[in-house]
């Protein structure tokens, strides 16, 4: 069986990566639909070796297409997403629009695979930093249980689109010729005020909500109890941007439940787990960074330590590729998932 799919933002970072995926891992297309906001339509992109004009994307883009991929933001999502259900359409939704929403799955397939096949239309891709945390934790709740999580992230400026990039590149070179530092788009494009990123660390991703939270942590603070399936799990993230352009770094303090667990039972299923390489051992210096987990399909985790006071405390290092297995490889994953088990 071959499908007809639409991948909505297709001129996009993450639009980008998912159409080489697509390619790449031979998903069985009939028909590819390239679609976009008004600005790009008439666009020409290469799929496969072929040539696809971008249309713009408008309810009656979706008649006829049985798997739609959004990744254009939040507000295309909440306009189009239901009207590519209503015509027949299973929506993968890469942005925070249905996230937590009740009757929406959030899915990353090696945690929740299952959590698809209750799906009402539309299937949500989690945030970036949330999924590498859980590919991870997942293999240790499951064999030792989990009560708690304190994660402080290093993230790159990829997650923060396009011009985020473009301004790190800018304000390298000014920096680097004593020039002073232009900064419009971070920490957040929207807000008030801007503070350069080259050469400087930023906490804040995403608006502050009233308690002092960002969003970006609040995401992965509700995103990770969600998926996890566990609303008593204590979790807390403190989100960090930094001067790299991908992969994103997490620092995890994990407490399980199990008595008596050691860093060999965790790098044990850690080592097996799906979707997991374990670059571990300090002797010769092996750990992941954001250099070498970038543009590679795995979430990498190194650095396990047992906590110095906390017998049942642990410390991990996270690292993937944002735009991958963060957005457009979980994606396509989850796509691969609907079609394998008949989740239509
Ligand atoms: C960042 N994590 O690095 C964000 C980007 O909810 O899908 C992804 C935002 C999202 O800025």
């Amino acid at each position: 069986t071959t499908y007809n799919v639409a991948v909505v933002g297709a001129t996009g970072a993450v639009g980008q990566k998912i159409l080489k995926l697509l390619a790449e891992k031979e998903f069985p297309i009939n028909e590819i639909k390239l679609l976009s906001s008004k600005r790009s339509a008439g666009k020409i992109i290469s799929f496969n070796n072929k040539d696809v004009t971008i249309e713009e994307a408008t309810p009656e883009s979706f008649e006829g297409i049985d798997i739609a991929l959004f990744s254009a933001g939040g507000s295309v999502s909440k306009e189009l997403a239901p009207e590519a259900v209503k015509r027949g359409a299973v929506v993968i939704d890469n942005t925070s629009a249905y996230r937590m929403a009740e009757d929406v799955p959030l899915v990353v397939p090696e945690v929740n695979k299952e959590a698809i096949k209750d799906h009402k239309g539309i299937i949500a891709n989690p945030n970036c930093s949330t999924i590498q945390m859980v590919t991870a934790l997942k293999p240790i709740k499951e064999q030792f249980g989990l009560k708690r999580v304190i994660v402080s992230t290093y993230q790159a400026v990829s997650g923060a689109g396009t011009q985020a990039t473009v301004e790190l590149q800018k304000q390298a070179k000014q920096y680097l010729n004593n020039q002073e530092l232009e900064a419009n788009i971070l920490p957040v494009k929207g807000d008030e005020k801007h503070y350069p990123i080259a050469f400087n660390a930023l906490p804040q991703i995403d608006l502050f909500d009233e308690e002092g939270y960002t969003f970006e942590e609040m995401k992965m603070i509700n995103e990770t109890k969600k998926i996890l399936d566990d609303q008593n799990l204590s979790v807390a993230a403190t989100c960090v941007r930094l001067p790299f352009f991908t992969s994103h770094a997490e620092s995890v303090y994990i407490e399980v439940e199990k008595a008596g667990v050691t860093v060999k039972d965790l790098w044990k299923e850690l080592d097996s787990a799906d979707g997991v390489i374990l670059e571990d051992d300090p002797a010769t210096q092996t750990y992941p960074t954001p250099l070498s987990a970038a543009n590679k399909e795995a979430v990498f985790v190194g650095r396990v330590r047992k906590d110095l006071d906390n017998e049942n405390g642990f410390h991990l290092w996270v690292v993937s590729d944002n735009l991958l297995k963060g957005a457009a490889l979980n994606t396509v994953q989850i796509a691969q998932s609907v079609i394998k088990n008949n989740w239509l």
